[in-house]
C-alpha cells in the first residue's frame, strides 16, 4: 500500500532536489540551506561517487542535512541506504531496480515514502503494483552525473504512462534545468528532480528559484 496520498505526493515533487557532499561547490549545508531558500519542495540525499563519505561520516552529514529539511519542513528522503532511512527516521527512501526489492524495503520503513526508478512500462506497473509512491523517470536529457545510466530517453515512457491514463506522481530526472524543465513538465511529469542544476549553480538559492517559476509556469 502506498503511504501517502497521490495528490500529497504530487505537491511534493516540483522541485526535487538530490545531492551529496561529491555534487556540491559550496558546503552541503550551504547548498541545501539555499536550495530551500530558493524553493525547493523535496529533498534526496544521494552520498554516491568520487570521495563520496561513508559509514560514521556519511551518518553525520546525512543527520545534519535532515536537520536543516526538518528546520524548514521539507521532507528528507535517502537514496538507496535502507538502514540509513531507517537509523534517521528519514521520511522515505528512493530505490533503483538494482537495490532492494520493493516489497523488502516497504516492510523495512512501515508509513514511509518510497520512490522507485523506472525505465521502462514494465518496470513502472511493477512499482506501482508493489505500492511506490512515485517514480522517477530517466535520464530525460543527457547527463555527466550518473556514469551508470540508461540511454537518454527523453519524456517517451512519462507520456506512455500518462497516454495509458495511469495517475502515478512522477518525477523526471538527469541533466533538466531552469531552461528544460517546463517540457518534462508539460509532457506529464509531476515534477523535476535535478542535482547538478541546483548543486553547481553559482547561486543555488537563484537556481531553485528560477526551477521553480518554470514549473509553475509549465503546470498552469
Ligand atoms: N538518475 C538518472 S540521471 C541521474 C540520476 C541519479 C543524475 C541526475 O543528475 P543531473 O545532474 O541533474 O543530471
Ligand atoms: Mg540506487
Amino acid at each position: 500500500m502506498r503511504n501517502i496520498s497521490e495528490e500529497k505526493m504530487k505537491e511534493l515533487l516540483p522541485v526535487y532536489f538530490i545531492m551529496g557532499s561529491p555534487n556540491c561547490l559550496k558546503t552541503p549545508e550551504e547548498t541545501l540551506e539555499e536550495a530551500i531558500a530558493g524553493g525547493i519542495t523535496l529533498f534526496q540525499f544521494r552520498e554516491k561517487g568520487p570521495g563520496a563519505l561513508t559509514g560514521a561520516e556519511k551518518f553525520q552529514l546525512a543527520s545534519e542535512l535532515q536537520a536543516i529539511c526538518r528546520k524548514h519542513s521539507i521532507p528528507f528522503l535517502v537514496n538507496d541506504d535502507v538502514e540509513l532511512a531507517i537509523n534517521l527516521e528519514a521520511d522515505g527512501v528512493h530505490v533503483g531496480q538494482d537495490d532492494e526489492t520493493l516489497s523488502a524495503v516497504r516492510e523495512k520503513l512501515p508509513g514511509k515514502i518510497v520512490g522507485v526508478s523506472a525505465h521502462t512500462m514494465e518496470e513502472a506497473k511493477r512499482a506501482i503494483a508493489g505500492g511506490a509512491d512515485y517514480l522517477g523517470i530517466g535520464p530525460v536529457f543527457p547527463t555527466a552525473t550518473k556514469t551508470d545510466t540508461k540511454a537518454v530517453q527523453g519524456t517517451k515512457l512519462i507520456e506512455e504512462i500518462r497516454d495509458a491514463s495511469m495517475s502515478v506522481p512522477i518525477v523526471g530526472i538527469g541533466g533538466i534545468d531552469a531552461d528544460n524543465a517546463s517540457s518534462v513538465v508539460n509532457n506529464g511529469a509531476d515534477g523535476v528532480s535535478v542535482i547538478t542544476a541546483i548543486s553547481h549553480a553559482p547561486s543555488p538559492i537563484k537556481a531553485a528559484a528560477e526551477l521553480k517559476q518554470a514549473i509553475a509556469s509549465a503546470i498552469k
